[in-house]
């Protein structure tokens, strides 16, 4: 039995994949006999609703100065962030005397909007070399962890937030509870917490598996999080389905009663039931889907390597670190991995030790096949490659389901 990081309810585990890596743990040869690794289990509380980790390894391992991940790798991504800075630009009336927060803004793709129309800005970011990123940009980050004693210390030194953001950060971060203990403090009274996450829903339709990883400690639902917003006397108001990473939602929480709130808010918690996100049942038959998926890519991937063809995958991602360690892929079944991040490059994936490599070397290792780790951004990559994939070479992509196109 484990307890809920939500409610303290007991509930026990529906998925284990084993031991798993840091996710975005890039090692030299040499350091790969040394590998920390964690038992990966996720569980549903039938209280308060919360997809949760079981155990997550402690922060420092995952946030630090060599953080493998920079937002602004994806031109689709830099306009997301754009757009989501303009919406809120012109919901809170966003003004130079304005105050915006952005937790996890790693390296400023959200905040240099801001910067840009001169809106008063500060990110925390615990990361420090993403967050020299973001600085060299000129916004003002703490590189610290948020929780409600660096909320404190904030709301000394800066006026209440009329807008505190955040964008794939808070399902990263067990203590939840202080997260939303410093909104409580920051936020003015007519202000929003706004944040985005990779969807519940999407995930157990999609079978998206691979969003489970270290860093995502949770998996949230609009049920999950009017639960937790009602405990810290915050209330949500509204909810935006997004397309990124896969199926988003964009949850936006205000003080208890001082905002309407959305029929987007019911009407999702409606479907939610409907589905039975607040129901075991759900989970069990995901985890079947996994294995499914896991039958038929490591089927398809020994039968091209039993006819001699070339498979390469493209994205270096922190989901796929999931991916070739539940399915036990090496480079026995895909030579390499491709991607344009240089931290990543010439280093080994977490646990599988596949070799990680400039993508400027992609073209020329003329492969068959192409296994799409970024499957999140496969419109943004296809596009890209079109030319290049011509009818010859072929995507491998495996959520929802396995397909070759
Ligand atoms: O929640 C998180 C999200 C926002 O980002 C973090 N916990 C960590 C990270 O997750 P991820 O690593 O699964 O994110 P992405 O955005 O799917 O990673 C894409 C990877 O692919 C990056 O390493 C960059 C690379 N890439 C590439 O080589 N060529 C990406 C694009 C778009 C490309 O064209
Ligand atoms: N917002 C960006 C980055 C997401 S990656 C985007 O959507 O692309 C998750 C980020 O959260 C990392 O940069 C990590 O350093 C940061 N992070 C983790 N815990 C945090 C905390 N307690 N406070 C602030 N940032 C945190």
């Amino acid at each position: 039995m484990s307890k809920c990081l939500i409610c303290s309810d007991n509930f026990n585990p529906f998925v284990d994949f084993g031991n798993m890596p840091i996710a975005n743990a890039f090692s030299l040869k040499e350091e790969l006999f040394n590998e920390y690794t964690f038992a990966m289990k996720v569980g549903f509380c039938e209280n308060c609703n919360m997809v949760q980790l079981v155990e997550q390894p402690d922060r420092e391992k995952m946030f630090h100065e060599n953080y493998a991940f920079f937002s602004s790798t994806s031109n689709y991504m830099i306009n997301h962030f754009n757009d989501f800075a303009s919406s809120v630009i012109s919901l809170q009336n966003l003004n130079e005397n304005s105050f915006v927060l952005e937790v996890g803004c790693n390296d400023g793709i959200m905040l240099q909007s801001f910067l840009s129309n001169k809106i008063p800005c500060l990110g925390i970011e615990p990361s420090q070399n993403v967050a020299n990123v973001a600085m060299e940009k000129g916004i003002e980050v703490i590189t610290e962890f948020f929780d409600q004693p660096l909320a404190q210390h904030i709301s000394k030194i800066h006026q209440k937030a009329d807008a505190i953001l955040s964008a794939n950060v808070m399902c990263h971060i067990p203590y939840i509870h202080s997260i939303y203990d410093g909104v409580k403090t920051l936020l003015k009274d007519d202000g929003v917490f706004i944040f985005e996450d990779p969807y519940l829903g999407e995930i157990i339709e999609k079978t998206s598996f691979d969003q489970i990883y270290d860093e995502h400690v949770f998996l949230f639902s609009a049920l999950s999080i009017s639960y937790l917003a009602n405990v810290h006397d915050l209330e949500l108001v509204n909810v935006e389905p997004q397309i990124t990473h896969g199926g988003s939602m964009r949850y936006t929480i205000a003080h208890k009663g001082l905002k309407k709130v959305s029929k987007n808010v019911n009407r999702l918690i409606e479907k939610e039931k409907a589905i039975g996100l607040d129901k075991k049942l759900a989970y069990m038959s995901f985890t079947k889907s996994v294995d499914k998926i896991k039958d038929d890519l490591i089927g398809l991937l020994t039968r091209l390597k039993n006819e001699g063809k070339k498979v390469v995958a493209y994205g270096a991602t922190s989901k796929s670190t999931t991916v070739t360690n539940y399915f036990g892929i090496t480079p026995d079944l895909v030579d390499c991995i491709y991607d344009t991040t240089p931290i990543k490059q010439n280093k080994y994936s977490p646990g599988a030790h596949i070799p990680v490599l400039p993508y400027s070397q992609f073209r020329e290792s003329n492969p068959d096949y192409v296994l799409l780790f970024a499957w999140n951004h496969a419109e943004e990559i296809m596009k890209k490659e079109s030319d290049y994939m011509g009818k010859k070479r072929h995507w491998i992509t495996y959520i929802p389901d396995v397909k070759v196109s």
